[in-house]
């Protein structure tokens, strides 16, 4: 044993955890890109603010989005769609960072799905109260890529349920640096986050951020 006391009141966690025959939970694998994450998000932010999209049904998202990539997930009265600008100002995403795209690649090269290259990449903020209701991920036109997750901030609850919506869910912590690896035969299983608890993260302050990378085109 090391004589010292440790540094930190709450260790990171690092590990591999599977919740599914094709999903991985990789605890604090974004650790080493977060300063450069959080940089890259301010600029991201700055040219394509947060927003609230609504759902073709009308009603105001609970979750505020905002994407950067060749294409960004986007709702409206119209539906649910992949477009390459932003409706807001009608003029491109911001660019994918460099550092996304190799955290996203690594990421799914760990978790069994090397060659990934996403070409949407969806910026979620969760405020406290703010919540995602079971869904399935059937935007994008190719089932067989993976879809990595990054999550930032104030810890939240995600639902992991089955191929049809009355399954029953699973409850899953999601902390600040873990990334998630889903693919394969989980691809389509609804998943939601329940209502973000208030709190305080030392960097990101009373906010959740998540990253989603896709291969939507
Ligand atoms: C996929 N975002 O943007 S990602 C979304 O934390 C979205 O912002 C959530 O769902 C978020 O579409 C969750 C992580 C996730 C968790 C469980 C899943 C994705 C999943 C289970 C099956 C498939
Ligand atoms: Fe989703």
């Amino acid at each position: 044993m090391f004589p010292t006391t440790d540094l930190f009141a709450e260790p990171i966690q690092s590990g591999r955890l599977q919740l599914g025959p094709a999903t991985w939970l990789l605890r604090g694998f974004a650790q080493p890109w977060i300063d450069t994450l959080l940089a890259e998000l301010r600029l991201i932010e700055a040219a394509a603010p947060f927003r609230h999209m609504h759902t073709p049904g009308g009603l105001r998202m609970s979750v505020a989005q905002t994407n950067c990539g060749p294409l960004g997930w986007i709702s409206d009265r119209h539906g649910y769609r992949y477009s390459p600008t932003d409706p807001d100002t009608g003029q491109p995403w911001p660019p994918l960072p460099p550092a996304f795209r190799q955290l996203a690649e690594q990421a799914a090269a760990t978790a069994g799905f090397p060659g990934f290259l996403p070409d949407a990449c969806l910026i979620n903020r969760y405020l406290p109260g703010t919540r995602l209701s079971l869904h399935q991920d059937k935007d994008e036109r190719d089932f067989t890529a993976p879809i990595v997750s990054v999550s930032l901030g104030l810890p939240a609850v995600f639902q992991f349920g089955g191929m049809r919506r009355a399954d029953k869910p699973e409850r899953v912590s999601l902390l600040h640096g873990d990334v998630l690896v889903w693919g394969g035969e989980d691809r389509l299983r609804y998943h939601g986050v329940l209502a973000l608890k208030d709190g305080q993260h030392p960097l990101l302050g009373a906010q959740r951020i998540n990253l989603t990378f896709r291969r939507a085109g």
